[in-house]
């Protein structure tokens, strides 16, 4: 309990001023649940600070009082990392007031982006200097650059452009003792000592507070060639990634894996869809090449691979878009495979990375362990096959299934991430840890490594006000 709350608010009142500092329960309460509705937290207020002088003293106050402070963006996270605990003891420092573009470069091909800023508006800032800021998810209209960075968000462009740590330049941040940390860099060469921006991007604001960041720009994407691609299993899927790599020059953007629950669960779901081949096959590829030329020439480059895969027994099926509306129609059956799964009821999560070479092994033991062990679910498993990266989902078969699932959800999800550990895999691969995967990474990681994450932590956030009980305990 915090000795003396009325008096510490007053201090953050002084700092943000009225406007900047939210204490009515109606007000604060839309900060205190996740996006997955797996948290229900507590806060005794909420700063919205405008500039990084305010959150210099805001953190400076809460370290010296040692109130513990929970950086929140756009509240898409799947972990829980931007949920407050239940205590009412944490202060929550929303990001979003902070949405300036600081500036674009375009001769160095790079912009600055305060934390607070959407996806959607660092694209388009991108967008109206004719460059790509290339990070693409599916909450990108509501997701902040801030979160994006603090959890090292992936999506479905990674095989091309990396995670988010990959386009970073340069951050500005603030340190648990209100120090600001500016190495808010534009250089892609800099061999200066340790690469200290780097600790922040993925520490989900358990070192500091990201408030700026330099990024990478990209030439524009003019030309696309999406296809809707069958194959009979998730090896003939990886085959044709290497097939569609070597044949385009590496053009390949996307690479996205849909088993045929997930389409059937699309359908079902969401109005609008409709099955791109008609005919049911057992797995499907949406690859999408993509390339600053014209799409003409990138159309037939594709058409020609895959007449020569479906020639040599390859792939079973095809379908290539043949307009921008068809290219959006193949693009909303993978986006909406979340919602789609949401609405069919309970599931049970697993956010997994293997080499991608491994990818059809894994599936051929992990698959039939599914069908025997949880015969209550569907297993979905689908997602960024292009970077190794799966969504190996399961949803509930029905109401009375879903009970049955989440009793005995937490032996599923060990079974499955040690199964993911033994093919030397990642229990997470894009999400983060949060607050949902803490026990993983203590079970998964090596004691060396995690008393290296435990002595940065020490050194940057002694008195641990950042972000407690998210990623470390
Ligand atoms: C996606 O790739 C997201 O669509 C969500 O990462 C994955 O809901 C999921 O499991
Ligand atoms: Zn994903």
């Amino acid at each position: 309990m915090i000795a003396n709350v009325g008096d510490l608010r007053a201090k953050l009142r002084a700092v943000l001023g009225a406007e900047g500092l939210l204490t009515e329960a109606a007000d604060v309460a839309p900060y205190l649940t996740d996006h997955r509705r797996l948290y229900q937290g507590a806060a005794f207020a909420v700063a919205r600070p405008l500039d990084v002088s305010e959150v210099s003293r805001v953190l400076a106050l809460c370290d010296a009082h040692r109130v513990a402070v929970v950086p929140h963006g756009g509240n898409t996270s799947y972990c829980g990392g931007a949920t407050p605990d239940e205590t009412g003891d944490q202060l929550v420092v929303a990001m979003s007031r902070m949405k300036r573009i600081r500036g674009v470069d375009v001769a160095n091909d790079s912009l600055i982006a305060e934390a607070g800023c959407t996806l959607a508006q660092v694209q388009a800032a991108a967008a109206r200097a004719e460059r790509l800021f290339p990070l693409s998810l599916g909450s990108e209209g509501s997701c902040q650059l801030g979160g994006n960075l603090s959890t090292n968000a992936g999506g479905t462009n990674v095989m091309r452009y990396g995670m988010a740590r990959d386009l970073v330049l340069g951050l500005e941040v603030v340190l648990a003792d209100g120090r600001v940390l500016d190495v808010l860099s534009a250089l892609r060469k800099d061999n200066t000592g340790y690469d200290v921006k780097s600790l922040f991007l993925g520490a989900e604001g358990t070192l500091g507070v990201i408030t700026a960041a330099s990024v990478k720009l990209f030439p524009m994407v003019r030309a696309r060639a999406t296809a809707f691609v069958a194959v009979a299993g998730v090896g003939a899927a990886v085959a044709l990634l290497t097939r569609m790599r070597g044949a385009s020059s590496d053009r390949v953007s996307s690479f996205e894996l849909i088993p045929r629950a997930a389409l059937e669960l699309t359908l079902r779901h969401i109005a609008g869809t409709t099955d791109p081949l008609g005919t049911a096959y057992p797995w499907y590829v949406l690859c999408e090449l993509s390339g600053s030329g014209f799409t003409d020439a990138l159309d037939a480059l594709l058409e020609e691979s895959l007449a020569a895969a479906l020639a040599e027994g390859a792939i079973l099926d095809a379908t290539i878009a043949a307009s921008g509306r068809e290219r959006e129609a193949l693009w909303k059956i993978r986006a909406c495979i979340p919602e789609a799964q949401r609405r069919e009821g309970a599931g049970v999560k697993h956010d997994i990375a293997l080499p991608v070479g491994k990818l059809a092994e894994f599936m051929q033991r992990a698959g039939p362990w599914v069908a025997t062990h949880v015969p209550e679910g569907i297993l979905i498993a689908y997602g960024h096959v292009g970077d190794g990266n799966l969504h190996f989902n399961i949803s509930a078969k029905d109401a009375q299934a879903g009970a049955a699932l989440l009793a005995r959800m937490e032996s599923v999800r060990r079974a499955i991430h040690d199964l993911v550990n033994e093919f030397g895999g990642s229990f997470s691969a894009e999400h983060g840890i949060g607050q949902l995967k803490v026990g993983e990474l203590e079970r998964y990681t090596s004691p060396v490594e995690l008393s290296v994450m435990r002595a940065v932590k020490q050194a940057l956030d002694p008195n641990n006000i950042m972000n407690p009980g998210k990623v470390l305990r």
